[in-house]
């Protein structure tokens, strides 16, 4: 197996790569919009969305052409939800990805709709993608539209504007980061071996994989808004906090936190067991996750 690095490197490389092979050109009128969708996606996000659904594919002996448009399409709808996120009437975060949010650039309107934008292009993208085995093209559009729609990301951010300021307890708190992070996550890996024609077992267990990875992300990722600086992350350090929002760590410590994220990336490694040793490069990337530093 390659190393982790490297492998990392060169799937960064092939998905931004697809990804502005589906994108308008900067210069397509109107041109603001396609430099505002374009800064947003290639401002170096990590891809791990996209890196999720290819080695998804990959664990149940899928092809890469196969699962590339849904990983591209997944990448976008992640970016649309961080700009619209960053909007001064969601968490008016004025750094996202190392640079300046989307709307500090174009202003608020074009923000607005440089996500709108990139929401409907992953639509698009998923609708010239082709159906494998027992998944139609409908079925794939049906995936995204769930994780996306008022059910899941939305539903988390709601519950998220609801919450602000107010006391959370642990299950409302999970009930957020199920909708806001997990989902988009468990998407992104079920694309992957839907687009590789899945079994039903296998899809079971790439969906608890993804849950359970996508919860450890979210603990991470509160951990590290609390531990790390803005330069390490990127975007503004402590907003959490500031913002008296609940966190993993502000409700249940941080030593019950960390052990929080190691107990849900066991539960995922375990979850792929079954799929063998295609699924290494899963186990890898959870194993990745868990330690990241931003
Ligand atoms: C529907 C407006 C709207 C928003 C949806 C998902 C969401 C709600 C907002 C995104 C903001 C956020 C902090 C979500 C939590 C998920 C998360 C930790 C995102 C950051 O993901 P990374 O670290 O980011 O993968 P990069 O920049 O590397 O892609």
């Amino acid at each position: 197996m390659t190393p982790l690095k490297t492998y990392l490197q060169s799937r960064c490389r092939q998905v931004d790569a697809a990804l502005n092979r589906f994108l308008p050109a900067a210069s397509v009128k109107p041109p603001t919009i396609h430099k505002a969708m374009r800064y947003s996606l290639f401002a170096g996000g990590k891809r791990l969305r996209p890196i999720l659904c290819l080695a998804a594919a990959e664990a149940c002996g899928g092809r890469e052409a196969d699962a590339m448009p849904l990983a591209c399409a997944v990448e976008c709808i992640h970016t649309y939800s961080l700009i619209h996120d960053d909007l001064p009437c969601m968490d008016n975060d004025d750094f996202r990805r190392g640079k300046p949010t989307s709307h500090k650039v174009f202003g608020e309107g074009i923000a607005v709709l440089a996500g709108d934008a990139l929401l409907t292009i992953a639509f698009e993208i998923v609708a010239k993608a082709r159906g494998k085995g027992r998944y139609t093209v409908a079925d794939l559009t049906t995936e995204v539209a769930r994780a996306s729609g008022s059910l899941f990301l939305v539903a988390g951010q709601v519950m998220d504007l609801l919450c602000e300021g107010k006391k959370v307890s642990h299950s409302q708190l999970r009930y957020i980061h199920e909708r806001k992070t997990s989902a988009l996550l468990t998407c992104s890996i079920r694309l992957g071996g839907m687009s590789a024609g899945a079994s039903s077992a296998q899809l079971r267990h790439l969906t608890d994989f993804g849950y359970n990875l996508g919860m450890a992300f979210q603990v991470i990722d509160d951990i590290l808004d609390a531990t790390q600086t803005s330069e390490q992350l990127g975007k503004t350090a402590g907003k959490d906090a500031k913002a008296g929002k609940a966190t993993y760590p502000s409700i249940l410590g941080m030593e019950r936190a960390r052990a929080e994220a190691d107990r849900y990336t066991q539960a995922a490694v375990k979850a792929i067991a079954a799929l063998g040793p295609k699924a290494a490069r899963l186990e890898q990337l959870a194993d990745y996750l868990l330690k990241r530093q931003k």
